[in-house]
């Protein structure tokens, strides 16, 4: 899952990567589309088992998040948007949106700069869909194809969308046709946070400013604040020079904590768990997913000659102590292909040979 971390000019998104990374990004390149870094996903659970199974590799889930360069109105229309941020860009799977909310000299307008990036988003994608229009309708003159057909006419309803100024993750069909869409990557499909980033004043009650933002923003974008200059001079100290400035501060959980917890609830993921001597894992994948897809994360193989998955919550086996406890209380399940794995289910696939 790669989240990446865009706003315009200035606005802090070098700041909170380093808020993100803990890298030291003074002198370094910035807003190189290079910068990434992966954040493993806390998880208590993991922590547990961790402790029972001693085993020679823990593996929390991981979320990738990566800096980029500022992104200017005009840049969709005169096409001046680096091809390379454009390539990561497509293939982020959310947005995390700096707002600058402190004074560079510049006038203070984070809802206006909301909507100069979503405008941009949405021109990206209308002029894709323009292009793909083009094609088809040259390919079309040839003979009648049913396919090519059924894509004109989704792409057709993506355009009416967008020329009503609305961004595509507002939009049923494509959640409905998601897979018939999944190649373009389109920019105002993929899942939007924002962060208000104020200047660093003590005690500053932020509330007053987060409930105006999230009037003036659409409602299926999660609105969060921080004051990313100091939360990245938190990430570079020691752990306890760190608890002593969040005193200070009154800063009760770092921006990472929060934004790593808000980007999964936001990407709809929950994990499964794996345990064993040699491992113990935290598997990533979307609510929802069936325990065939859910083998298919550890392995292809897992997928395709998938059998069973036994599975235990995790709850389960720690009440229980252990699979032995579990199987006497009748909670250890043998579970088919189309089982709908839940958050902290341990599993164990049996695939066949
Ligand atoms: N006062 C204040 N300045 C900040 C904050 N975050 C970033 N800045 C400053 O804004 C400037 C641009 O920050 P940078 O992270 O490089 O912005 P980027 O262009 O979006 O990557 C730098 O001088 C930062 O020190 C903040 O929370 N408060
Ligand atoms: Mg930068």
């Amino acid at each position: 899952m790669l989240i990446s971390i865009i706003g315009n000019a200035s606005c802090g998104k070098t700041t909170l990567f380093q808020a993100l990374s803990g890298i030291d990004m003074n002198g370094r390149d910035a807003g190189n589309p290079a910068s990434i870094t992966t954040i493993d996903v806390p998880d208590e659970r993991l922590d547990t088992l961790t402790k029972i199974f001693k085993p020679r590799k823990t593996v929390y889930a991981r979320i990738e998040a990566s800096d980029t360069a500022a992104i200017r109105e005009g840049d969709a229309k005169n096409e001046t948007m680096n091809p390379k941020m454009l390539h990561q860009l497509r293939f982020s799977n959310a947005f995390l949106l700096v707002l600058r909310y402190f004074d560079n000299g510049y006038p203070v307008d984070p809802v206006g700069d909301y909507h100069t990036i979503n405008t941009e988003f949405m021109l990206a994608d209308i002029a894709q869909i323009e292009k793909r229009l083009e094609r088809i309708a040259c390919q079309n003159g040839k003979k009648d194809n049913t396919p090519l057909q059924q894509e004109k006419v989704l792409l057709e309803e993506c355009l009416s969308h967008l020329n009503e100024g609305r961004p595509l993750n507002t939009l049923p069909t494509i959640k409905e046709n998601g897979k018939a869409l999944r190649s373009f990557q389109f920019l105002s499909e993929k899942p939007m946070m924002a962060v208000i980033n104020y200047a660093e004043e003590k005690g500053r009650d932020m509330e007053g400013v987060l409930a105006e933002m999230k009037q003036a923003l659409p409602g299926n974008v999660p609105v969060i604040a921080t004051c990313a200059k100091l939360e990245a001079e938190l990430a570079l100290v020691t752990p306890d020079e760190q608890a002593g400035l969040m005193a200070e501060f009154g800063i009760t959980e770092t921006i990472r904590s929060t934004i790593i917890q808000l980007s999964s609830r936001t990407l709809g993921l929950i994990s499964f768990l794996t345990v064993g001597e040699d491992e113990c894992r935290a598997w990533p994948i979307q609510d929802g997913m069936s325990a065939q897809d859910a083998a298919g994360t550890i392995h292809s193989d897992f997928y395709d000659k998938f059998i069973r998955a036994e599975t235990v919550a995790y709850d389960a086996f720690i009440e229980h102590n252990g699979f032995a406890g579990c199987k006497k209380a009748g909670l250890w399940r043998l579970e088919g292909k189309t089982y709908i794995v839940r958050d902290g289910d341990i599993l164990t696939i049996r695939a066949g040979n």
